[in-house]
């Protein structure tokens, strides 16, 4: 569920402070390569982190002065530490939490919580049956030039084919035999069971060769006594798809993430705090350089809701297709767009995703995230099948 609780952060900051793990290669759709990985350091220049050396720089003075001879030296240092602390404008630094000033003009507007921006109803994108009509039950789909990636989960090795595979204890991930009852397919989808008491849940995460408008398509299905999810599928910008800069978009929660250095968006539930039925309705929840902040400061993913959403079913296949399109650096013309069953639901334009031509959405997770105080169930499960991500809209299983 999207929300601003300090209390309950991405788990994928919590794996940064761990220590990073990155993948030394991208895996192409399709093809199995062991997944070759890293130890990548975990340094993060944070607003925390420029709090903790401005109490450091505070305590200098009053250390020296009990030092007789040292100070001088630390009343340098001091003075040091608060240039790099107050980082005036002369010293070229960008203040993370700040909001744009007159020098970076705001391109396109924040948050949408009641869908006012929403441009759904004006059909300029396409809807129904896409790229998938041509391929029925998805057979021959992943072999579409436009295709970038396919899993279906027929292989039991599927996770070979993921960089990155959060399955807590093995508890987590199973392979399960559950039809898209009459869809067509393989019988074979991924379960997804997070369980209160032991964990958070989990998920995959590929990387994948970028493109301006990216599509992707899941089959989800939410178990009858699923409760609040906390956070579900995301896409992912990073500064490169291998190495240290393939986790540039990766934590940052309540951060607003410099414009060369991330953005993200992720269709998620949302449970208006344990307000709806969960596990809610359908919503975006999106980091980029020109968000807005939350009332408590900090900047929690903006929402991008659509007004008059019905609540998500539960116990049936539900087709998701989100739509992520980049913008020209230094113009609002980015977008974002989701679908439900082949359904035109949200679409927001005006969107100023980045500043910089080298950052791409390039990483998508597929999880359930689940540590909402309102979650009250102990197992939660959902099941996934049939993702695809390609470069033009994929839509529903064809027959
Ligand atoms: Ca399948």
């Amino acid at each position: 569920m999207s929300h601003s609780d300090p209390a309950t952060q991405s788990p994928v900051l919590a794996t940064n402070h761990a220590g990073l793990i990155a993948p030394a290669v991208f895996i192409a759709p399709a093809v199995s390569i062991a997944p070759a990985v890293l130890s990548a350091p975990a340094v993060l220049t944070t607003p925390a982190g420029w709090a903790d050396l401005a109490r450091c720089g505070a305590a200098g003075p009053t250390n020296a002065a009990r030092r007789p001879g040292a100070g001088a030296f630390f009343c340098c240092l001091a003075a040091i530490g608060l240039l790099i602390v107050c980082r005036p404008a002369w010293l070229g630094a960008q203040d993370a939490t700040a909001p744009p000033t007159a020098a970076t003009p705001r391109l396109g507007a924040g948050a949408d919580v009641d869908g006012q921006r929403n441009v759904a109803a004006e059909a300029r994108l396409p809807s129904g049956l896409g790229l998938a009509a041509k391929y029925p039950g998805d057979r021959g789909l992943a072999e579409d030039s436009a295709v970038i990636l396919f899993e279906d989960f027929s292989a039991e090795d599927y996770q070979s084919r993921w960089g990155e595979v959060r399955d807590p204890e093995g508890a987590v991930l199973r392979r399960v035999d559950l039809p898209l009852e009459g869809l067509g397919g393989d019988n074979a989808a991924l379960q997804v069971t997070a369980t209160l008491s032991q964990n958070t849940g989990g998920g995959l995460t590929q990387w994948f060769q970028p493109t301006d408008a990216v599509y992707i398509r899941f089959y989800v299905r939410f178990d009858k006594n699923c409760d609040y999810v906390h956070h579900f599928c995301t896409l992912r910008a990073n500064k490169a798809l291998r190495g240290r800069d393939a986790w540039s978009g990766f934590g940052g929660a309540g951060i607003r993430p410099q414009g060369d250095e991330r953005f993200s968006t992720a269709i998620e539930p949302f449970g208006d705090w344990g307000r709806l039925r969960p596990p809610g309705k359908w919503n975006f929840y999106s980091y980029w350089y020109q968000m807005e902040p939350s009332p408590d400061g900090k900047f929690w993913g903006n929402a991008f809701r659509p007004a008059d959403q019905p609540l998500i079913e539960t116990d049936r296949w539900i087709c998701v297709e989100m739509m992520l399109k980049h913008n020209t650096p230094g113009q609002a013309d980015g977008e974002q767009a989701f679908w439900i069953d082949g359904q035109l639901v949200g679409h927001w334009i005006e969107i100023p995703w980045r500043t910089s031509g080298d950052l791409w959405a390039n990483a998508f997770t597929l999880e359930s995230y689940v540590t909402d105080r309102w979650t009250q169930h102990e197992q939660n499960i959902v099941w996934f099948d049939q993702v695809v991500i390609a470069k033009q809209y994929i839509g529903p299983i064809g027959q």
